[in-house]
């Protein structure tokens, strides 16, 4: 069993001589912030020893490691989940009760560090996670943004993106290794060298200008075993010192230059979800992280083994999607230019050491460079994917002689654009999905010419969730209940024992219990609303949660018309009896996606409007939770009891929100979509609450031109009547051009797109009947407490260590190792 480092007495003495040392005060004397800090120092020094001895043993037993390379980490607050995986939470807490602080206060201090946008970056997170409780070797690689998500404020309705300056105290959990540094070098040009001596030809970069990469090291606590991973994101600081001496010397223009751009570098985390924009400081991030953690990787195997042709042996790339595949090249470029490999040895390594995870099948986020600004950036790394492209595409032509199709639709270099999942796909010898359904679309349509041509290389690997912060931490009471009930905690390392919960499902103490752990929750998260928002909601009503980032694809645009069409219906018909409601929406909106800010301002508008009616007695409430992030989430979570999964069907590579809300006991309502689908296989139909278009119909219309939203808004006058709402003035004071907008969307071809092109009318009514079902379901105390309570009972697949598991045994093929 695992014993935390520090006795509870030397505990309560540290954290006392360090409000001491480091703010010169007493505990009483200190303010939150500073006795969060205190704390963390004071945990740091407990996790460092199993830090150091982590890398020692890998230092000796020299195991294979992944590195998995991500511009987004979305790792929420370190301080309650290090000791939550030291399994030292609740003797801390008692220790810090004893000195009169309060550790839930503390936690509150520490910023919700946020460097990602939505599930591509928190999965990575979940990732680190489970990698460190499984005893893996792996490296975290990534970007230290200066700023993070912005911070979402909400006024007169509207977002408004504020600055998230997360590093402004300092961060006690980091760890600045200037002594790893590394040069990145962009731009300038290529002298060709030929050496008559060795027949070999060089490749140098000259008038170029670069940065130095300076990483900071997060430790990533495994969960009561002593293993302490790290995640490497890297700062950006000028080379001017070392420029000026060298080749550059008294160059000041050049010396600011290099000062902007190393400012510029790092700055900020681009808002977009599953949006590309082509920005060129985008690519800069992403070559300028990728080459160097290559760098790093490559010194750190040379360091012990002389043969780079065993590289694989000892490390595999993990590509997060297209954001860090030049990584492919910057390989390349390192083994045949740094290395002085030839062509064939460095693609023979470089192939078998990279692997790629497609994350998303909307066409806009596919990420596509211009080639004159990629080989303007990159010069070097361009020309290596010129000869990656040459050589695949002699090899296409050979497979399809004659199908000048194939090349075009498979080329990494076409139509004056580098497309990077071509080369991710080309040279990556594996290539997975999120979710089972994701997969196959990815193999039947999207990818389907590279699956056909190399289906060797495609695989699932189903998404996960950490139970350590989403139940342990975000949900105490239902995580000890479980443990009670189980009779044991293993579930903390292996979910699958969740199944033995099952056997309660009958049992009406049991399903008290747990609803009344619910209601619990919910109290919780109305006190959240009620300090946060300023809305008062009733925990009696039923929680009716939609937390995710905005997007037209996933239809919180659907929830909300359906919000407009109940209200319609309540004052209506006010003697029929309808079961009180609280809608709880949570969702940041890219800065410049306009369409994504008007649905927040009319979720804001029917909340108005509804929330202020005195003449429906509160039996609807809706409520939209500024700035969702991953610290409010675990208390979202816990609290829901119904979970809104309803993007249009195909369009949702999987989903881990969904995850979440099933873990703690709340049943799904939504389409045949991206993890949904295992979802409900696990927990049986009859327990989540299925409805709309299914993926090959929402195919097939958009194959064949889409359909007709006239048809229903002609044919059905609820409908008719909620989308006549958007523009009568009733939820914009009276402006009839507000919503105009939306209402285009939903009946016209806008922007060169189809109307209604994400099916919200063609599903709405299945969607309102299945709101019906939920309501029915929820009526019945019983059948509602062993739905929820089976749907903790049947989560078990749904465990990141799961997933990792399946990375491990079928791509990475790691060595478990012990500390
Ligand atoms: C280039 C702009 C951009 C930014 C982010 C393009 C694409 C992205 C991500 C791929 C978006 C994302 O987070 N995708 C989500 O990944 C999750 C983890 O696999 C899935 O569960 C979600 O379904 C998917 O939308």
């Amino acid at each position: 069993m695992y014993s935390p480092r520090f006795d509870k007495r030397a505990f309560k003495h540290e954290v006392t001589e360090n409000v001491k040392t480091l703010f010169r005060k007493t505990i009483e004397e200190a303010t939150p912030q500073q006795l969060y800090q205190a704390v963390s120092y004071a945990v740091k020094e407990a996790i460092i020893d199993d830090w150091i001895a982590t890398q020692r043993t890998y230092d000796k037993e020299d195991p294979k490691m992944v590195y998995y390379m991500s511009m987004e980490f979305l790792l929420g607050r370190a301080l309650g989940n290090n000791l939550i995986n030291m399994t030292a939470y609740k003797e801390v807490k008692e220790a810090l009760d004893e000195l009169g602080i309060d550790l839930n206060l503390l936690e509150d201090q520490e910023p919700d560090p946020a460097l990602g946008n939505g599930g591509l970056g928190r999965l990575a997170a979940c990732f680190l996670d489970s990698l460190a409780t499984l005893g893996y070797a792996a490296y975290g690689c990534g970007i230290r943004y200066r700023y993070g998500m912005f911070k979402q404020k909400i006024e007169n309705g509207y977002q408004v993106e504020k600055p998230d300056n997360w590093l402004k105290n300092g961060n006690p959990f980091e760890l600045r290794r200037p002594e790893y540094a590394k040069e990145v070098r962009f731009g300038g040009n290529i002298r060709v060298e030929y050496d008559d001596k060795t027949g070999k030809t060089h490749f140098v970069q000259e008038n170029y200008e670069s940065v130095l990469a300076v990483p900071y090291d997060y430790p990533i606590v495994g969960y009561n075993n002593h293993v302490v991973n790290t995640l490497r994101i890297w700062d950006a600081e000028p080379i001017v010192d070392f420029q000026l001496e060298s080749f550059d010397r008294g160059d000041y223009h050049k010396a600011v230059e290099q000062q902007n751009l190393a400012k510029n570098i790092v700055e900020v985390l681009y808002p977009n979800d599953n949006h590309y924009a082509g920005k060129e400081l985008r690519l800069k991030q992403q070559y300028f992280f990728v080459s160097a953690s290559l760098q790093a990787a490559v010194a750190k195997y040379k360091r012990k083994h002389d043969d780079l042709m065993k590289l694989p042996e000892k490390m595999v790339i993990q590509m997060n999607d297209t954001h860090p595949t030049v990584a492919v090249a910057e390989l390349m470029r390192i083994l045949l230019d740094e290395e002085d490999l030839g062509w064939n040895e460095a693609w023979e390594i470089t192939t078998k050491v990279c692997a790629y995870t497609n994350h998303t099948i909307m066409a806009e986020a596919l990420e596509k460079w211009p080639i004159d600004l990629f080989s303007r950036l990159l010069p070097r790394v361009y020309q290596i994917i010129q000869e990656i492209d040459r050589r695949f595409l002699i090899q296409v032509r050979e497979q399809y002689p004659g199908d000048e199709n194939k090349v075009r639709k498979m080329a990494i270099l076409r139509d004056g654009q580098v497309r990077m999942a071509n080369m991710a796909i080309v040279a990556g010898f594996s290539v997975n999905g999120v979710a089972r359904l994701h997969t196959e679309i990815l193999k039947h349509q999207e990818l389907r010419d590279f699956y056909e041509m190399m289906p060797q290389k495609f695989n699932n690997k189903t998404n996960g969730i950490t139970q350590r912060r989403f139940l342990m931490h975000g949900n105490p009471l239902l995580s000890d209940w479980v443990t009670e009930k189980l009779g044991t905690k293993d579930w903390a390392t292996d979910l699958s024992l969740m199944s033995g919960l099952k056997k309660w499902a009958d049992d009406k103490e049991a399903l008290k219990e747990f609803m009344d752990i619910k209601y619990r929750n919910k109290e919780r998260l109305a006190k959240y609303i009620l300090e946060h928002n300023g809305v008062e909601v009733d925990p009696r009503s039923i929680f009716d949660v939609q937390v995710k980032r905005l997007h037209e694809y996933k239809r919180q645009l659907l929830n909300i018309l359906h919000v407009m069409y109940l209200y319609n219906q309540i004052k209506e018909h006010p003697e029929k009896s309808f079961y009180p409601r609280t809608f709880i929406f949570g969702a940041k909106a890219s800065a410049g996606y306009i369409r994504a800010k008007q649905i927040i301002k009319l979720i804001n508008s029917v909340a108005e409007v509804v929330n202020n009616d005195r003449s429906i007695n509160g039996k609807l409430k809706v409520v939209f939770i500024e700035d969702y992030k991953v610290s409010n989430a675990e208390i979202i979570f816990a609290a829901a009891d119904v979970s809104e999964q309803i993007s249009t069907a195909s369009k949702e590579a999987s989903g881990t929100g969904n995850m979440k809300f099933m873990l703690n006991g709340a049943p799904t309502l939504g389409t045949m979509d991206g993890a949904n689908v295992e979802i409900v296989e696990e927990v049986g139909i009859e327990n989540a609450f299925i409805f709309g278009l299914s993926s090959d119909e929402v195919i097939n219309f958009e194959n064949n031109g889409g359909y007709d939203p006239y048809e229903i808004y002609n044919g059905d006058p609820d409908v008719r009547r909620v989308v006549e709402q958007l523009v009568d003035g009733t939820y914009s004071h009276g402006d009839h051009e507000m919503y105009r907008d939306l209402y285009n969307s939903l009946l016209k071809p806008t922007d060169g797109n189809r109307a209604d092109m994400y099916f919200i009318l063609k599903d709405f009514r299945a969607y309102a009947q299945a709101q019906e079902r939920v309501e029915a379901a929820y009526r019945d105390r019983d059948r509602w407490a062993k739905m929820a309570l089976l749907n903790t009972a049947c989560c078990g697949k749904f465990s990141s260590d799961r997933t990792i598991r399946e990375y491990v045994d079928e791509i990475w093929h790691l060595d478990h190792i012990e500390v």
